[in-house]
């Protein structure tokens, strides 16, 4: 055996199954961006089997839904399960919130590799201990769970009826006293780290988002931790960050939304000492582009000077501000041939004439029509894009 086993490789968010409306691939059906999330995942499972890492960690999202469809499930078992089981190195799993059912008796698609015998599912809470470059570490793992279902776990254990307001405060207290007791349970280890997937009070989401509390989500504070605990490795929060010193986020392996288009990504690799590096992966690049034009203006060459020097292979999203007499004034096609070498590129029409956003398009896919829906009802809504994201997740949960 050679002496270099001892790294502990960490990846937050990866969203396999993320469904996108370009770049098609009519064989499988999956689109290339989904394949750019699932080639940097691949290529995290391979930087570990490189560097002979003792141990690979999914911090929960590895699927964007409890029920993916076959061929996410299928290339994650042929490009990440398996050469990490060939290679010798065991595998845990964290249910996330989006691949973990509000309901536990509902199966999540996570479920389809305990049957492999380096892989380890967790969909509760759990305590593992491992001797790793001659240390024995000892870690705490905390899948998500819905705050219903921590209550429903209180009200079993202790036979308590909490009432559905207080279930936050509940769920944060029962945390804060397992965490507390099975780090007090581990105090023969070196080291104690915990793993889990949520979100930590004064997170930032991406660097183009500010850093507001919003007082609805369900978070941890830092308080919840005890000193015992040395390093608390995360996922769910999409961009890396570290947080009061010992937290830190190991972000998605790819940018997920636009909001994190100027996000560097990648993962961890922790040492059996508790320090840490952060593995960068490329990204894809995305251009936010925004033209405003207006009366006397040419559209299109206002959007041709508005665009990057180089498109070749990035992601771009044109937002258009004009009046609506100037709508049809655009050249699609010379628009179309200046941006022939992007990867894909959108245009959104806003109206100078209207205050709304205005749907150009005729579309019957739900999720769409719910943003749409969305953007219209709450325009002015502080948080229409969270409530977005949220709407379009419970849809697609119902969908599935
Ligand atoms: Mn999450």
């Amino acid at each position: 055996m050679h002496a270099r086993m001892h790294e502990i490789v960490c990846v937050g968010d990866v969203h396999e199954g993320l469904n996108f409306d370009f770049r098609i691939d009519p064989e499988t059906g999956i689109s290339e961006r989904a394949l750019d999330l699932h080639g940097n995942f691949a290529k995290a499972a391979r930087w570990a089997i490189d560097h002979q890492a003792a141990l690979f960690c999914i911090l929960g999202d590895l699927f964007d839904r409890a029920h993916v469809a076959p061929v996410f499930r299928e290339m994650v078992r042929r490009d990440v399960i398996e050469p990490l089981g060939a290679a010798g190195i065991e595998v845990w799993i964290l249910a996330g919130n989006h691949d973990e059912p509000r309901r536990t008796a509902r199966s999540t698609s996570l479920d389809d590799y305990r049957g492999y015998a380096h892989v380890k599912v967790f969909r509760s809470p759990k305590v593992e201990i491992r001797e790793i470059k001659g240390r024995k570490l000892g870690f705490i793992l905390i899948p998500y769970m819905h705050p219903e279902q921590v209550v429903e776990q209180v009200r079993e254990t202790l036979g308590k009826e909490v009432p559905r307001e207080l279930a936050y405060e509940a769920a944060r207290q029962t945390w804060k006293e397992w965490i507390h007791n099975r780090a007090t349970d581990l105090s023969g280890v070196d080291l104690r780290i915990l793993f889990g997937h949520f979100e930590f009070q004064g997170v930032r989401y991406a660097s183009t988002a500010p850093s507001e509390v919003v007082p609805n989500d369900f978070t941890f504070t830092p308080e919840m931790v005890p000193d015992a605990v040395d390093l608390v490795v995360f996922g769910h929060i999409h961009m890396h960050q570290t947080v009061d010193g010992k937290i830190v986020y190991a972000g998605a392996p790819e940018r997920i939304d636009w909001g994190e288009r100027l996000d560097p990504k990648g993962f961890l690799a922790v040492r059996p000492d508790g320090s840490w590096s952060f593995i960068e992966l490329p990204a894809r690049p995305m251009d936010k582009v925004e033209a405003v034009v207006g009366m006397g203006d040419d559209v299109t060459e206002k959007v041709l000077e508005a665009l990057p020097p180089e498109v070749a292979g990035h992601l771009v999203r044109i937002e258009i501000t004009l009046p609506d007499e100037l709508r049809n004034r655009l050249d699609e096609k010379r628009l179309a041939d200046r941006l022939r070498d992007a990867f894909h590129y959108e245009i959104k029409f806003v109206s100078s004439s209207r205050p709304r956003v205005v749907t150009e398009e005729f579309t019957l896919d739900p999720g769409r029509l719910l943003s749409d829906y969305v953007d219209k009802v709450l325009a002015d809504h502080p948080k229409r894009e969270a409530i977005k994201v949220e709407a379009r997740r419970v849809l697609k949960e119902a969908l599935a």
